[in-house]
């Protein structure tokens, strides 16, 4: 492990929350979510004035409205998120040409490997620029933490949030691990979690404590001794570029076609094992479970589910394959199998959203809610999303606070004015259209170049320049 502490994680805070706070002056301050809004949906992330609630990432919504009942909820926008995401990975690759993203709002950079930092001081000065410049250029605050292995960066940057940069001094190590719970260490998901706490494990001094042997009888190998030495704060996974493993997956390829369906189950259940045995070896745990099928015509097909969480648990994975499979004809043969989990970084972001790919636009405050049919029963009407930006011909930019009873209503301001008002149309009115983003942040007059310059990758133009 390096003597310095050069290896930096961002996370930006409350990213889609804080996004749309940016986007959205009246909602400053104040309790934002934002995740899926039918029926089933799910919270992806609460601003943290909404998180004194309760409410955090991956609650069913109708838990976080009754949590917060006066916090603005919305639906996400992905594209949106992306071009802020981008410029934040921009500035990280300025730094060093070994940037990690694990996930549109959190990446792994390498100081020393770009010349950047070589000691603490240096280190500090350029994590403090680094938060300056993601403010200047996205209007977002992010978290750094700085250590000399990567788990102890991320957990710097998690004790640096909201809006903070911790640097964990080398040597300082191991007493600060020690009485973090289990699930600190990477490669400990929910499922070792329990395996680990029915061994009464449940502090990081106590996997150290436990000896290498005694992981080794609980977790098998390669798990394991991997997680004894993460517990000993040895962590030598290098930043690597791009990620190298996105996915786990296993597939055999029979010399025979299969064509006995309990045959083809009894393969992806064993499948199904087989990649869960690789996935916790490399000490992960994910959220998306993926079957592919090769039948007799070499048609080849994947089929994918999202749990709520992610796992490592290899009867999750089992039934979910199981689950798969059903809807997969075989008849006529199979050459291939395979079982993969993916969204390894904790969680997918995307998944998490089919059901508010198409979501209705629900109400806020200023409007009672409704039943979802009631709405669904007017296929006429266009759908006014919750949050997404609109223009309106007469009042100009603003964004869509709720709709509902054949109406939607509309706060007009711009990431640049001041809170703005409301007012309501008819969801037909053919003086409103969708609108794309402004930028967040005012554009140099001059510079096409500069930072701030990225800022117009957002999309639009700044009405006030
Ligand atoms: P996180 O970085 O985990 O959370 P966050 O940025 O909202 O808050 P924090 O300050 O604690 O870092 O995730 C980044 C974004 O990913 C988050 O804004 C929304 C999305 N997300 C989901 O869609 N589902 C999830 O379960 C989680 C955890 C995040
Ligand atoms: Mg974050
Ligand atoms: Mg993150």
């Amino acid at each position: 492990m390096r003597t310095a502490p050069t290896i930096l994680h961002l996370d930006m805070d409350a990213f889609f929350a804080s996004a749309e706070q940016a986007s959205k002056p009246s909602l400053r301050g104040k309790a934002v979510i934002v995740g899926g809004l039918g029926p089933r949906g799910v919270v992806a992330t609460a601003s943290y004035e909404a998180r004194v609630f309760g409410v955090h990432s991956a609650m069913p919504m109708a838990q976080a409205r009754r949590l917060a009942p006066n916090a603005a909820c919305l639906v996400p926008r992905f594209a949106f998120y992306r071009s802020i995401s981008e410029q934040v990975m921009g500035l990280l690759r300025s730094l060093s040409p070994l940037v990690e993203p694990l996930s549109l709002d959190e990446a792994f950079v390498d100081l020393e490997a770009g010349g950047a930092a070589g000691d603490a001081d240096s280190a500090r000065l350029v994590g403090e620029g680094l938060r300056a410049d993601i403010l200047a250029v996205t209007g977002l605050t992010g978290s750094v933490g700085l250590a000399a292995c990567k788990m102890l960066a991320k957990i710097a940057s998690e004790q640096a949030k909201p809006d903070g940069l911790v640097l964990i001094e080398p040597g300082t190590e191991r007493s600060l691990l020690e009485p973090m719970p289990v699930r600190t260490l990477p490669g400990v998901g929910p499922a070792t979690g329990d395996h680990l706490r029915r061994a009464g494990i449940h502090t990081v001094g106590e996997i150290a404590e436990a000896g290498e042997g005694e992981l080794v009888r609980l977790l098998g190998k390669a798990h394991g001794q991997a997680l004894h030495a993460m517990a000993l704060a040895h962590d030598e996974r290098p930043v690597v570029a791009e990620r190298e493993a996105k996915s786990v997956s296993v597939e055999d390829t029979y010399d025979v076609d299969i064509h006995d369906r309990l045959r083809v189950g009894l393969e992806v259940r064993r499948l199904a094992d087989r990649c869960v045995r690789r996935l916790r070896a490399s000490g992960l745990s994910g959220r998306t479970i993926v079957l592919k099928v090769r039948r007799y015509d070499f048609s080849t097909l994947t089929r994918s589910e999202t749990l709520r969480g992610p796992t490592d648990d290899p009867a999750v994975v089992r039934e979910a394959a199981a689950r798969l499979l059903e809807s997969v004809d075989t008849t006529g043969g199979v050459r291939l199998l395979g079982v993969g989990v993916t969204g390894l970084a904790d969680y997918t972001q995307e998944d998490l959203f089919a059901q508010a790919a198409g979501a209705r636009a629900e109400s806020l405050a200023e409007e009672p809610a409704e039943e979802p049919d009631e709405e669904q029963a007017a296929p006429a009407e266009r759908r006014w999303p919750s949050g997404h930006d609109v223009r309106h011909a007469e009042h100009g930019h603003g964004w869509v606070q709720g709709s509902g009873v054949g109406r939607v209503t509309v706060r007009f301001e711009t990431p640049l004015s001041e809170p703005g008002r409301v007012r309501t149309f008819r969801v037909d009115d053919p003086d409103l259209e969708p609108a794309d983003p402004l930028p967040l942040v005012r554009r140099r007059q001059n510079g096409a170049e500069g930072a701030e310059g990225a800022a117009c990758a957002v999309g639009g133009v700044d009405p006030a320049l």
